[in-house]
């Protein structure tokens, strides 16, 4: 009998003791968390690896692809989280009239297989191992909830009711609670009434860009919708008696930290092994300063949650586990030409300098990089009063074929970060153009993914040394 048959019989024999039992003993698992805020590109991102990682004619930088020798996708291990929906999304960027899909507006989950052959001298006479990748795409507006979780129902109202005259939909929300008693004994469709106007004031206040725009579940409900845990708002404190309407809002903000934030922390991201955080940078610059700095801000809350510190209710819920590697990302960078590339890397990582120098994420390894999950554009020189532009060419989802010159991005990202932080108005001498386009129609050879922009470099540093 030779080797690989008598592991092959080993394996066998172990099948019948169920799957969580052979995977803890032989079969490791990466859990790669997805995510960004809304329109960042988390759903084009996980569906393009995806392919990529199936095909991997595209994936030349991914270490250890050349030792793949299948991928599949398989029945994800969390029976009760819904599945990415790879299938439809792929079919929405490639197939005949390729449009964005539908944005995800909950926590999903997908596995990717891969059986890889060993290295090393001894690799002939091992046989391959199976490595379970489990992507899980959750709203970043998720984690910016967990800073509730060190507050109570009067100091975070306080907070908002602070802030909010000065933002949109805000006076609408304090005349409503001004004419609301809440003394006055608890009745759903008052909660209800409070609650829709504080939700419409945060879709308004994230439409200019503010973004701390807590409970993250009011602007992305998920599932939740209606549930009486989104019923609240936020009002003065007060002794409110029992079986008022004061009193029942400040029991569910507690039940939202409860039933909502808490399981999301406990239940997925405490497991998540590697990160990739996506960041909408070039929309930001394009949309103007106050975006930017907003950009940040959200940036530097959101990755808050991956330096739990010492005490404090996630280094509690998170043990001796870390992330221990994350990728900050910048999307879309097919909307520059790629002598640009470096400068947006450049950018994305300055952006993020401050959040990271204070605590280096507990040792994580960390990394930014530009890049594009579906290359929708081609490169072209375009002449214009006598210089010749590094353009851009791109389809519009009407059909029409573009030419675009973006701008250029300033060698020092510092050029774009300070005037943004000392709420500058405008860009004083640039100019910034982007514009919405769609997916390039593509027949994808055998074996080839998606055409992407360093989504290979991306998987190298997210996965490459587990395969
Ligand atoms: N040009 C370009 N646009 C992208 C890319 N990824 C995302 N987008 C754009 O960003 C939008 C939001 O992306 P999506 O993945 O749905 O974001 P999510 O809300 O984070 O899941 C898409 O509809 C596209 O318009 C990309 O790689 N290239
Ligand atoms: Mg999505």
């Amino acid at each position: 009998m030779g080797i690989s048959e008598l592991t092959d019989g080993i394996g066998r024999s172990i099948e019948g003791l169920g799957a969580s039992v052979t995977e803890a003993l032989f079969e490791p698992v990466i859990r790669l968390g997805v995510t960004g805020l809304s329109r960042a590109g988390k759903t084009v991102f996980i569906t393009s690896l995806v392919a990529n990682l199936l095909d991997r004619g595209r994936m030349p930088a991914l270490s250890g692809a050349d030792r793949i020798r299948a991928a599949f996708l398989q029945p994800q291990p969390d029976d009760t989280v819904p599945r990415f929906d790879y299938e439809s999304h792929l079919a929405a960027l490639t197939g005949p009239n390729p449009h964005w899909p539908e944005g995800t507006r909950a926590v999903s989950e997908l596995r990717l297989s891969f059986r890889v052959a060993p290295t090393g001298l001894l690799g002939g006479l091992r046989g391959l191992r199976t490595v379970h990748l489990d992507i899980v795409d959750y709203p970043g507006e998720w984690l910016l909830d967990l800073g509730l979780m060190e507050r109570d129902f009067a100091s975070w109202s306080e907070g908002v009711l602070n802030r909010i005259p000065a933002r949109p939909g805000g006076a609408d929300y304090l005349g409503l609670l001004g004419a609301t008693d809440l003394n006055a004994r608890f009745a759903e469709p008052d909660a209800k009434r409070l609650a829709e106007a504080f939700t419409a004031h945060l879709h308004a206040a994230r439409a200019v860009g503010f973004s701390d725009c807590s409970p993250g579940r009011f602007l992305l409900p998920g599932e939740m919708a209606g549930s009486p845990v989104l019923t609240f708002a936020p009002i003065p404190p007060g002794d409110y008696p029992r079986g008022s309407l004061g009193r029942e809002m400040a029991r569910r903000f507690e039940a939202y930290k409860r039933e909502v934030v808490r399981p999301f922390f406990r239940d997925h991201f405490a497991r998540i092994d590697r990160q990739v955080v996506l960041a909408d940078v070039l929309g930001a610059v394009h949309a103007g300063p106050a975006a930017l700095e907003d950009l940040r801000q959200s940036m530097a809350a959101i990755l808050q949650a991956f330096r739990p510190g010492t005490g404090g209710f996630l280094a509690s819920l998170l043990g001796a586990r870390r992330v221990d590697r994350i990728l900050f990302a910048a999307t879309k960078a097919d909307h520059l030409h790629h002598s640009q590339h470096a400068r947006l890397s450049a950018l994305t990582a300055a952006l993020l300098r401050e959040a990271k120098d204070r605590a280096d994420f507990a040792g994580a390894k960390t990394q930014a990089l530009a890049l594009a999950a579906l290359r929708t554009t081609t490169e072209e020189l375009i002449e214009h009063q006598g210089q010749s532009l590094e353009a851009l060419r791109g389809r519009l989802a009407d059909g029409r074929s573009v030419a675009l010159y973006p701008g250029a991005l300033p060698a020092d990202p510092a050029q774009l970060l300070a005037p943004a932080r000392g709420g500058a108005s405008r860009w004083l001498d640039a100019d910034y153009a982007i514009m919405n386009f769609a997916p390039a129609p593509v027949t994808l050879r055998p074996g080839e993914g998606p055409p992407h922009i360093r989504l290979d470099r991306a998987a190298d540093f997210l996965i490459g040394d587990r395969l």
